[in-house]
């Protein structure tokens, strides 16, 4: 048992932390910040369908609606991936109340929907923190959170990688991950 423990990766070493434009990462699958009509839009939405290709526009046509929290797999087309899953996360100041655990859904459900398609890595945007007003500070701990937790009891994916697109997003991630570290050293002390 203790072996075990030893061999295995540190959930904290599974993550990884980077600004950058999320079109450009290779991993296995990318996760999109949609809307429920999953047919596009701005910020990174519309970076992703533009970067894929209109292939992924008919693919999420035929899909259809997404409810808020939940996630959706397609193929990636001219990405650098296997998928995309798309999530729709809650917009910060209608979904009130709701807000927390709904962001916390679409971290969830998106790393299971990986999970369940053999995704050893996967990369993920700031959901919520551009159009729908979520604040990056907030958002950012509850998107750790609920990564660590998932990846506690999950062998896939392997690695997730947090792709942040401005320095104040990633500044964020950086210190909550930061913290978490010295938690995880004070606990194995
Ligand atoms: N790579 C990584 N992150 C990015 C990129 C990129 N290329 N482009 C933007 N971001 P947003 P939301 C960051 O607005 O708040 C769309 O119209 C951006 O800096 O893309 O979930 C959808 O269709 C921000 O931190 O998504 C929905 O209608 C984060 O991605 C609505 O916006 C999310 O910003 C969804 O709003």
């Amino acid at each position: 048992m203790e072996r075990e423990r030893r061999m295995k990766p540190d959930i904290l070493d599974r993550i990884v932390i980077r600004m950058g434009d999320i079109t450009q990462v290779e991993a296995d699958a990318v996760v999109n910040a949609a809307n429920s009509t999953l047919l596009g839009g701005g910020g990174v939405d519309g970076m992703i369908h533009w970067a894929a290709g209109s292939g992924l526009l008919e693919e999420c046509r035929a899909i259809g609606w997404c409810p808020t929290g939940e996630a959706r797999i397609t193929g990636a087309y001219n990405l650098p991936a296997r998928h995309v899953i798309h999530t729709v996360g809650p917009v910060y100041g209608v979904d009130g109340e709701d807000s927390p655990r709904l962001l916390a859904s679409c971290y969830e459900n998106s790393l299971a929907l990986a999970a369940e398609n053999g995704v050893r890595t996967v990369s993920f945007p700031a959901i919520s923190c551009g159009a729908y007003g979520y604040p990056v500070r907030e958002a950012c701990r509850i998107a750790l959170d609920t990564t660590l937790r998932f990846l506690g009891s999950h062998d896939l994916p392997e690695k997730v990688i947090f792709v942040l697109y401005s320095l104040r997003d990633y500044e964020a991630y950086r210190e909550y991950y930061g913290e978490k570290r010295v938690e995880r050293e004070e606990e194995t002390e």
